[in-house]
C-alpha cells in the first residue's frame, strides 16, 4: 500500500526541527543453510526523540524489530509492536543479546564479507516518517577469538 506524507504539520509547529537519526556499525551474523532468519545489530543516534519502527531487505521477506526477555530461565525474542524508541540522550545500542533487527525469511545464507541493503524507518513525535538506508556488513561471530589476542598489540 502506498501512503502519502504531506508535511503540513510542520507550519503548525515552526519551531520543531526535524529528528535526524544516525545510523553507524552495521553488521550481521553469518548464518547456516536452513536457518531462515537472522539478527542485525548497529548504534543508532538522533537529533530529536523518534522511534525505529521497521525495516525492509530485499535479502529478507520481512524486517522486524525486536528485543530478547527472559521468560522463566529462557532469554527469548520478541518483537516491539511499538517500535524502539530512540532518545537524543541515549541513542540506542542494538547488540547480541540484546536489541536487535531481524530479517525474517532469508533469500539465501548470509556469508562473512557479505553486504546486506537495509533500510530503516523512523517515525518523530511529530508522526513525521523517514528511511534510512544503510548496508549491513555480515562478520565472523567471534572476530577476536578466530584472529587470536596478537591483533590487540596493534592498536597504536
Ligand atoms: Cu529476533
Amino acid at each position: 500500500m502506498k501512503k502519502t506524507v504531506l508535511a503540513a504539520c510542520c507550519a503548525l509547529l515552526p519551531l520543531s526541527a526535524l529528528a535526524e537519526v544516525q545510523v553507524s556499525e552495521v553488521w550481521a551474523r553469518p548464518t547456516v543453510a536452513g536457518q531462515g532468519a537472522a539478527g542485525v545489530f548497529m548504534q543508532l543516534q538522533t537529533t530529536e526523540a523518534a522511534t525505529l519502527v521497521g525495516g525492509e531487505s530485499p535479502a529478507a521477506q520481512s524486517v522486524e524489530v525486536h528485543e530478547m526477555v527472559m521468560q522463566g530461565d529462557v532469554m527469548k525474542m520478541r518483537r516491539l509492536e511499538n517500535g524502539l524508541p530512540i532518545t537524543p540522550e541515549k541513542g540506542a545500542e542494538l547488540v547480541p543479546g540484546g536489541l536487535h533487527i531481524m530479517l525474517i525469511g532469508l533469500q539465501k545464507p548470509l556469508q562473512v564479507g557479505d553486504k546486506v541493503p537495509l533500510k530503516l524507518f523512523f517515525e518523530d513525535a511529530q508522526g513525521q516518517k523517514q528511511t534510512v538506508e544503510t548496508t549491513a556488513e555480515v562478520r565472523p561471530m567471534m572476530p577476536a577469538a578466530e584472529q587470536g589476542e596478537t591483533h590487540l598489540l596493534h592498536a597504536h
